[in-house]
C-alpha cells in the first residue's frame, strides 16, 4: 500500500464510524444506559411493530421501565412472549425490572415493547424514536433503527390477539 492510500484510509475510517449505525451510542439517562434499540420492518397492512433494546443499570439501586410511547404509533405497551403448547403468545406486562449492577434485555423470544396503531409502516433504515419513561430515573427518548424483516424471529406467526 503507498503511503497516499494510507493517509487516505486513516481520514475516512472516523468518517465511515460514524455513519455506520451499528456503532450509535448508548442513550445515558442517570445511572441507565439504554443500547441496541431496534425495531422490525413491517409487512404492509400489518398494524403493530416491535422494539427490542437493552438498559444497563450502573446504579445501586433498581428502577423499573414503566412505559413507553412514540410519535410512530398510537400505543405503546409492554409485552412478554410466552411459550405454550407449542403457540407463543404475548401479554401484557405493567412494568419491566431493571436490576441494580444489571441489565434489562429486550428480545425476540422474550420481553419487548409493542408498537400498537403504527401510523406508517416501518420501512428497514427507517429512524423512529420511542420515549421510556422510569420509575426512578424519569424518561428519555431514544433513537430506534428500523432493522429488515430478518433481524429478528418472525412475530408474524404469534398471535396478537392475547393482549
Ligand atoms: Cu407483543
Amino acid at each position: 500500500m503507498n503511503p497516499m492510500t494510507l493517509r487516505t484510509l486513516l481520514f475516512l475510517l472516523p468518517v465511515l464510524a460514524f455513519l455506520s449505525p451499528a456503532r450509535a451510542e448508548p442513550v445515558q439517562l442517570k445511572a441507565l444506559a439504554i443500547d441496541q434499540a431496534y425495531a422490525r420492518a413491517t409487512a404492509p397492512g400489518q398494524d403493530v411493530g416491535v422494539v427490542y433494546l437493552t438498559v444497563e443499570n450502573a446504579g445501586k439501586s433498581g428502577d423499573r421501565l414503566v412505559s413507553a410511547s412514540s410519535p410512530a404509533a398510537r400505543q405503546v405497551t409492554l409485552h412478554s412472549t410466552r411459550m405454550a403448547q407449542g403457540m407463543s403468545s404475548m401479554h401484557r406486562q405493567e412494568a419491566f425490572d431493571v436490576p441494580a449492577g444489571g441489565t434489562l434485555q429486550l428480545h425476540p423470544d422474550g420481553l419487548h415493547l409493542m408498537l400498537e396503531g403504527l401510523k406508517a409502516p416501518l420501512h428497514e433504515g427507517d429512524r423512529i424514536s420511542v420515549t421510556l419513561r422510569f420509575e426512578k430515573s424519569g424518561e428519555v427518548s431514544v433513537p430506534v433503527a428500523v432493522r429488515g424483516l430478518d433481524a429478528s424471529m418472525d412475530m408474524g406467526s404469534m398471535h396478537h390477539d392475547m393482549h
